[in-house]
């Protein structure tokens, strides 16, 4: 009886092994081609750069656990990156993408294949661009389909990527170029997009406009992602209700919700019932407009598209009847921003169980914010009061080096292109958010600063907010991990007060935090991951004036604690 047993044992497990390595071993190649494409918008023609001709680019969709190649081959004249956002990398920093962090440019006419694998994530992600703003129009949707079944009650009949772009007439390959001549703020962008098309709102848009058409009763997966450059945006669907599920590619306790609000940077992936009876026409616009407040101009439009019932007769609406969802907040509603973020859990269940660090080893507070310094002599600047922009982590504002920090780490090069002396706290202790900007030195310092830590160090970051030039709602993105946002909160952060509230039960799991205006969050990371990681401001304008960082998370005493060494085609600078 005994052995019987065992030997049926024996034979299950065999079988879950054989099914666990073709899972794990499953490898999928890709070809990424960066080429040009003439696209037409808002009456507006003109080439973008763009992979495979696509635009948003192609959709990576692998299941947990597979190897992936992805061979970039740079067809135009410019260098490029790409980053897999959110993608842990784990021991392959070498494929992150950010450029002179982790790799020198794919230059013209060359490639190089990222390799990593998959695991330890399920859900939405997406990929982009990592140098420049080529990411305005090199991007798309990364699903992770789980090993497990979906951990909610509902089978999913279908699964559709949302995501929202912003669109400019002019080029945008030149706006960086021209923000670090004259030291001013980038042109607003003329369109926010929904799956690359700005709907019926704008000029000569009717044609393109997003329309998915479902049937009565079903659950659709939204997967939503923000990979707009400069705005948080609220979305929200006329007459129906989004249950949240997973944001960043971890799973949430499910909540129901009018509205999201999703920063530059994250995914948030919900379900929607189909369960409207009384539809009049059958369309029902889903809309997306930024969550901003700033002094400086934004682009302050709304992107609309429609869900259509299968069997409606009725035309597409035209723009001047189209009924924007009643619930869609304000621009400037703070309030539901904070509320919506405040809902967000850990789904934290014995299969998914929240890996917050509940003790901490390091805690390090980093200031987020603008600057102004004044115009060097011999030029102009088109800045406030004729000055420069910039922006700073702990005052430290961000200069890209011209060789590959990673490998230099990498090959024990000493260097002078960078230092590891990133200030762990802010040089100067004052009212963070309550200043009066002009009365104080906006001037920032300028280098290519990182802080190092050992293998396995449980890390605590404090964003804080300031508001040198301006209050801002930062996205604060990590590389190569995610984390923990065990608080947030307004004013100064105070380590005696608010760390008594911290959530060190299922707080959020995510890669990118929306620091709120005015405030600070806390977030906790589990430092498992060798190499070298970009930390920085998910807005585009905020990292071309330095609003960025480094860390260095350095080898542990095992093997497979290791960064592993460079691919031999990685691109040399
Ligand atoms: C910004 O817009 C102005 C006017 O529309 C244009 O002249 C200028 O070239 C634009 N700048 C960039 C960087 O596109
Ligand atoms: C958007 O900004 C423009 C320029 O500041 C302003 O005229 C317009 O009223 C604003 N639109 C909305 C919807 O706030
Ligand atoms: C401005 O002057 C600085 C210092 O003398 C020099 O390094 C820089 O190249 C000059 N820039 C221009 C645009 O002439
Ligand atoms: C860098 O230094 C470490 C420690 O001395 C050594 O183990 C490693 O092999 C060196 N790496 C390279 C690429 O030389
Ligand atoms: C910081 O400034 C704000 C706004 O002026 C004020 O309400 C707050 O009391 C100040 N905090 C401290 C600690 O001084
Ligand atoms: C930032 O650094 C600049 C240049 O060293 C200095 O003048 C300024 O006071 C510093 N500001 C803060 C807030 O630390
Ligand atoms: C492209 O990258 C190479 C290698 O880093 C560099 O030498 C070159 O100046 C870059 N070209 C441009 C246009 O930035
Ligand atoms: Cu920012």
């Amino acid at each position: 009886m005994a052995n019987q047993y065992c030997v049926l044992l024996a034979i299950f497990a065999v079988s879950l092994l054989v099914t666990a390595s073709s899972l794990s071993t499953t490898s999928r190649r890709y070809q990424f081609n960066v080429e040009w494409k003439t696209i037409t918008r808002l009456c507006s023609t003109k080439p973008i750069l763009t992979v495979n001709g696509e635009y948003p680019g192609p959709t990576i969709a692998v299941n947990e656990g597979d190897n992936l190649e992805i061979k970039v081959t740079n067809g135009v004249s410019l260098n490029t990156t790409i980053h897999w956002h959110g993608i842990k990398q784990l021991r392959t920093g070498w494929a992150d993408g950010p450029a002179y962090v982790t790799q020198c440019p794919i230059t013209p006419g060359q490639s190089y294949t990222y390799k990593f694998s998959v695991s330890g994530q399920r859900g939405t992600l997406w990929w982009h661009a990592h140098i420049a703003w080529q990411r305005a129009t090199i991007y798309g949707a990364i699903i992770i389909y789980p090993r497990m079944p979906y951990p909610f009650a509902a089978p999913v009949d279908a699964e559709i990527p949302i995501i929202f772009g912003e669109w400019w007439n002019l080029p945008v390959e030149g706006i960086e170029d021209l923000m670090n001549k004259y030291g001013d703020g980038p042109n607003s962008s003329d369109a926010y997009t929904i799956n690359g098309l700005p709907g019926p709102l704008y000029p000569c848009s009717v044609e393109d406009t997003f329309i998915q058409t479902v049937e009565h009763n079903k659950i659709y997966m939204l997967r939503i992602i923000n990979a707009a450059l400069n705005d948080e945006l609220f979305f929200s669907i006329a007459s129906h209700t989004l249950t949240v599920v997973e944001i960043d590619a971890a799973y949430t306790k499910p909540f129901d919700t009018e509205a999201i609000m999703i920063t530059p940077g994250q995914t948030v992936t919900v379900l929607l019932n189909t369960n409207h009876h009384t539809s009049s026409d059958g369309f029902f616009a889903m809309a997306a407009r930024p969550y901003l407040s700033s002094v400086f101009p934004f682009d302050n439009s709304t992107t609309i598209g429609f869900l259509k019932y299968k069997h409606t007769s009725s035309p597409m609406p035209k723009a001047s009847n189209v009924v924007l969802p009643p619930q869609l907040p304000r621009m400037e509603d703070h309030a539901y921003a904070t509320k919506f973020v405040s809902q967000l859990r850990s789904l934290g269940t014995l299969k998914y169980p929240c890996k917050v660090p509940k003790k901490i080893d390091k805690r390090v507070v980093i200031t987020v914010g603008l600057n102004l310094q004044d115009c060097p002599a011999n030029q102009t600047c088109k800045g406030f009061e004729g000055k420069r922009f910039s922006a700073s982590m702990n005052n430290q504002s961000f200069v890209r080096p011209l060789t590959s920090i990673l490998e230099w780490h990498y090959r024990n090069y000493s260097s002078t292109k960078y230092s590891h002396d990133f200030p762990l706290n802010p040089p100067h202790v004052f009212n963070y958010t309550g200043v009066d900007p002009l009365k104080y030195n906006l001037n920032p310092t300028f280098g290519t600063k990182l802080f190092a830590v050992e293998y396995g160090t449980k890390l605590e970051i404090v964003l804080q907010d300031t508001g040198l030039m301006n209050l801002e709602n930062h996205p604060i993105h990590i590389h190569g991990h995610n984390f923990f946002i065990v608080a947030t909160g307004f004013g100064n952060f105070d380590p005696k007060k608010d760390t008594a509230r911290y959530n060190l039960v299922d707080p959020p799991e995510r890669n990118t935090v929306g620091v709120p205006m005015g405030g600070w969050a806390a977030v906790r990371i589990n430092a498992d991951n060798p190499g070298v990681w970009f930390m920085h401001c998910h807005l585009e304008e905020h990292t071309t004036w330095g609003l960025a960082a480094g860390f260095i998370v350095k080898n542990g005493v095992k093997p497979s604690q290791r960064l592993l060494p460079p691919p031999s085609d990685l691109p040399r600078c």
